[in-house]
């Protein structure tokens, strides 16, 4: 196969995007705090601030859209989507939900209580967030190599199951009212987690009594990389490695806005009776009936669908083929990112291109608004904006080992000459770099400041 697979599909229906000039890219920088997130969509040339709800669907998803049911309760929408999830998923239960963090938040809510811990490899910003939103403490356990950002190993996202089984002993099983895992891990590099970490994980829970859920918004990723990298799975379909993964868990949590390739959707499902019928309560009272959830039919028909293509091998193979080319590219300019590529995205290690900006002066975002200045391009800083928490115990502040900038690569939207050009703007910013300043903050919310926080350059 080709190293870079090119695109398994053609386009027929296209969506122009314009580049703005630099003095209007200023002002819109000054205009949105010199955050990202309050840029307007139409002064962006190439977006990649998310791979969240911002895929192409197929004509097959937009036909199917079509053939949504509508009825309050029990729709055929429903049972189709019901189908594929048994197909890929294996739980007996599950809830529709608007997207992932509906059914974080419903699931930390039925689970947490405060003072409680939840480890996993790495909790990405909403489940870190739902976590704490109920007092609960969301705890980080990846294997060290993870925050080595030139270390290739196949499965970076791995936890360290020795660090895991230390963590139990020390806080107790009582104290840990559910386990996480995230596939692929977000918050570390979209790093893999393999076959062998997640059986191992499953089972030192399990021994616990502590139940197991995976954050699955990128499972069909993940299981492409066991696949490619693991022994004994070249000859498995990624489905049957889905369903292997599903297996070892207790339940999950997906944004179907990921893997699923939707504008917007996502699921909690689940072995356990007694929790899907208080996780329909709650839907109820919040969400929607536990048929819909939040969603218009034709939304889960457009998951189901999806499910499917997402899974797709020949797909999975361009995916992650796109991702890999926009990172060696980066390498063979010396653009330091960390390594390998993940599977949605690659992060730029700001800390090592900007090792002159402190990390409490954010070099991410200093990264970050540079490459909207330079080539319009939005992205988003995953570092201390994002995860610099102060500790509950002592108050002091922690900040991540990494300052990064995440390119994160829509589905099926942007070509290889889009990414040429990110590549183009990068080379420009990096000739450029004793230029860059640090950022602080004129006004950041306690709990995911990232959104809406707005900065100032420091002079
Ligand atoms: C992203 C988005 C969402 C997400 C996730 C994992 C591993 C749960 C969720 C929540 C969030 C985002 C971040 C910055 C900019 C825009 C969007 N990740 N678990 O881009 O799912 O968003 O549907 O509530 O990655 O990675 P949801």
């Amino acid at each position: 196969m080709a190293l870079y697979p090119p695109e398994p599909f053609r386009i027929k229906m296209v969506e122009p995007i314009q580049l703005i000039n630099p003095e209007e890219r200023e002002l819109a920088l000054v205009e949105a705090g010199f955050n990202p997130f309050k840029l307007k969509a139409q002064d962006v040339f190439i977006d990649l601030l998310t791979d969240s709800g911002t895929g192409a669907m197929s004509h097959f998803q937009w036909a199917a859209l079509m053939q949504g049911d509508e009825s309050y309760a029990g729709a055929r929408s429903y049972q189709r989507l019901a189908q594929v999830m048994q197909e890929i998923f294996g739980f007996k239960f599950f809830v529709p939900t608007h997207q992932g963090r509906a059914a974080e938040n419903i699931l930390s809510s039925l689970m947490i209580k405060p003072g409680q811990y939840v480890p996993s490899n790495m909790h990405f910003d909403t489940t870190d967030a739902n976590i704490r939103a109920r007092g609960g403490r969301p705890t980080n356990l990846v294997i060290n190599a993870a925050e080595d950002p030139t270390l290739h190993l196949p499965f970076k996202g791995n936890m360290d199951i020795q660090k895991l089984r230390n963590f139990i002993n020390q806080v107790g099983a009582d104290n840990i009212p559910l386990g996480m895992i995230t596939i692929t891990n977000n918050a570390g590099g979209g790093q893999p987690v393999s076959m062998e970490n997640l059986r191992q994980v499953a089972e030192t829970y399990r021994n616990h009594g502590i139940p197991f859920f995976i954050d699955a918004c990128r499972f069909a990723e993940n299981a492409y990389f066991i696949k490619m990298r693991e022994p004994g799975y070249a000859d498995k379909s990624t489905l049957e490695i889905a369903q292997e993964i599903f297996s070892l868990a207790d339940g999950a949590t997906m944004s179907a806005k990921k893997d699923a390739i939707v504008n917007i959707g996502g699921f909690l499902a689940m072995n356990d009776e007694t929790l899907f019928q208080k996780a329909s309560n709650e839907l109820i009272l919040r969400e929607g009936f536990p048929t819909y959830g939040g969603l218009a039919g034709r939304d889960l028909d457009a998951i189901a669908v999806g499910l499917r293509e997402g899974i797709s091998e020949e797909y999975l193979a361009y995916r992650v083929g796109q991702t890999a080319y926009l990172a060696e590219r980066l390498l063979e300019n010396d653009i330091p990112i960390l390594e390998p590529a993940g599977g949605h995205a690659v992060y730029l290690d700001a800390g090592r291109l900007y090792p002159h900006i402190p990390q409490s002066e954010f070099p991410g975002q200093a990264l970050a608004i540079e490459l909207y200045r330079v080539g319009a391009i939005r992205a988003i800083e995953i570092g201390s904006v994002m995860f610099a928490h102060p500790n509950p115990d002592t108050g002091e502040m922690e900040f991540p080992k990494l300052e990064l900038v995440r390119l994160a690569l829509p589905r099926r939207v942007y070509t290889q000459s889009h990414l040429d050009y990110v590549v183009e703007t990068l080379i420009q910013i990096k000739q450029q770099r004793e230029k860059a300043r640090g950022y602080r903050f004129t006004y950041a919310p306690e709990l995911l400041r990232h959104f809406s926080a707005n900065f100032e350059p420091i002079q």
